[in-house]
């Protein structure tokens, strides 16, 4: 029954595309006693997404020299891959609160591979810009004086990619 509130949470966020809001986390962790720790590093995310998105580009994609034909050569496909990177940063969150990873398998990993390769959406490159989020995440993370396994959900996202 409690497994079933903390899915039904993160469905109702998930629906409208959103991080989990403060009462609802504060909720969550009374009802199911997530540590604080993972309450505060959720709320942290949440509040710095588009930042920690943005740094991951500009770590990874953006970083591309200019003689390698870089993966992202349009608005258009820049838009996609932002909106991906912010999908994968939620759903990860979404995931480390949970401790489930099978949050990953049935709400992002499902289908994706195939997709993006029919898209012809460079699985390489996705997996890089997978591992600088993680690290701009750990480290904003760190910088606050927390600590999180987030990675390990991310890790898991790379090797369902892989
Ligand atoms: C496209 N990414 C897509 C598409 C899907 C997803 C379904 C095809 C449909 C669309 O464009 O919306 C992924 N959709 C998801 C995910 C969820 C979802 C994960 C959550 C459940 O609903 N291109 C790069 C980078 C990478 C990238 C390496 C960013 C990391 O070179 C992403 N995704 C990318 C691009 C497209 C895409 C460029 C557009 C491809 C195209 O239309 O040509």
């Amino acid at each position: 029954m409690m497994e079933d509130t903390m899915t039904s949470v993160i469905a109702s966020f998930d629906l409208q595309g959103k991080y989990i809001d403060t009462e609802a986390l504060q909720k969550l962790s009374h009802v199911f006693q997530i540590d604080d720790g993972k309450v505060r590093v959720a709320a942290l995310i949440r509040d710095h997404a588009a930042t920690i998105v943005k740094e991951a580009v500009a770590k990874s994609l953006a970083g591309s020299n200019s003689s390698h034909s870089g993966p992202v050569q349009t608005s258009q496909r820049y838009a996609a891959c932002i909106r991906d990177l912010d999908f994968y940063l939620r759903y990860s969150t979404y995931a480390m609160l949970a401790s489930d990873k099978g949050i990953l398998d049935e709400r992002v990993l499902n289908g994706l591979k195939e997709t993006y390769l029919s898209l012809g959406v460079s699985l390489t490159a996705t997996v890089e810009a997978i591992q600088a989020m993680k690290e701009v995440t750990l480290d904003l993370v760190e910088s606050e004086g927390s600590s999180c396994d987030i990675g390990h959900y991310f890790d898991h996202l790379c090797a369902g990619l892989s």
